[in-house]
């Protein structure tokens, strides 16, 4: 997959180009990530990106030309590609979302433009964004880390980033496909700071291990992100085995905890 980033903050991106699992993919060339600077695609002597808002008011706005010529620059790198916007003012980010993109991948590479600013002259949007995408309800300072964290989403679902274990969880009943948190995780030692690991966990028998911690899964996304809990139950429904751990609730644990 060839993503291209459009952004005034090019150096930005090796966070994810030389980190990690997506650090990785570069390197496997499974994923290709390009930056694109607007101010490269001006022509006047103080490369100017930015400009006075028309109707006042604080601040600048990116000018539409040097973007344009960015996107049909980074088309030509790219092949046929798809434009997204990160904006504040874009669908929120979920996993299918993310999916989507990753599956489309095969047929379509991404440009993702980042904006700095206020935001971006709207023609520029109207003449040559596909989709607007926001990262959450919160404000950071630009459009790279939103970008940033796309790239990652999306690339950890491209075949062969992940190693064998991850996707193969994935495939299976795993939290990512099932609207599910995760259970808690524990390593050496048994006891640390007077806590002692979840005697279940030490025991050896698989089968209570796996019912334990898919208690623990139900428990917590119940208690912590009930709107996931109602997606799931509307989306999969409950099955009799998960009614069970619910109905349970806590007894099976506490045991553990004091033993
Ligand atoms: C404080 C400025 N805000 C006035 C109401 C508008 C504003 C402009 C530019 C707010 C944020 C930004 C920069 N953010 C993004 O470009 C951005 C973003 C975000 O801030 N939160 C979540 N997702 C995204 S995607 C792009």
């Amino acid at each position: 997959m060839h993503i291209a980033v459009i952004t005034l903050f090019p150096e930005m991106l090796c966070a994810v180009t030389d980190f990690g699992v997506t650090g990785r993919a570069v390197e496997q060339g499974r994923l290709r990530i390009s930056a694109v600077n607007p101010r490269d695609f001006t022509t006047d002597r103080h490369r100017t990106v930015d400009d006075r808002p028309f109707g006042g008011g604080p601040g600048m706005v990116m000018k539409a030309e040097p973007l344009a010529r960015a996107v049909e620059y980074a088309r030509r790198i790219t092949g046929p590609a798809r434009v997204i916007y990160l904006s504040p003012q874009g669908r929120i980010l979920d996993q299918p979302a993310v999916r989507r993109f990753a599956a489309e991948a095969a047929s379509e590479s991404l440009i993702l433009v980042a904006g700095r600013y206020e935001g971006v002259d709207e023609r520029f949007i109207e003449a040559h964004v596909d989709e607007q995408w926001s990262i959450g309800d919160y404000v950071v300072s630009g459009g790279e880390l939103p970008a940033m964290v796309l790239v990652d989403a999306v690339a950890r679902c491209l075949p062969g980033v992940l190693g064998d274990e991850a996707s193969a969880e994935q495939d299976s009943f795993s939290g990512e496909l099932e609207n599910l948190l995760d259970c808690p995780h524990y390593t050496r030692p048994e006891v640390w700071a007077e806590r002692r690991v979840p005697p279940v966990l030490l025991g050896g028998d698989h089968e209570a291990i796996r019912r334990w911690r898919r208690q623990q899964a139900l428990e917590r996304t119940r208690e912590r992100r009930p709107d996931l809990f109602r997606a799931r139950e509307s989306a999969q429904g409950l099955s009799e085995e998960d009614k069970r751990m619910l109905a349970d609730n806590g007894r099976r644990h506490d045991q553990d905890n004091e033993s």
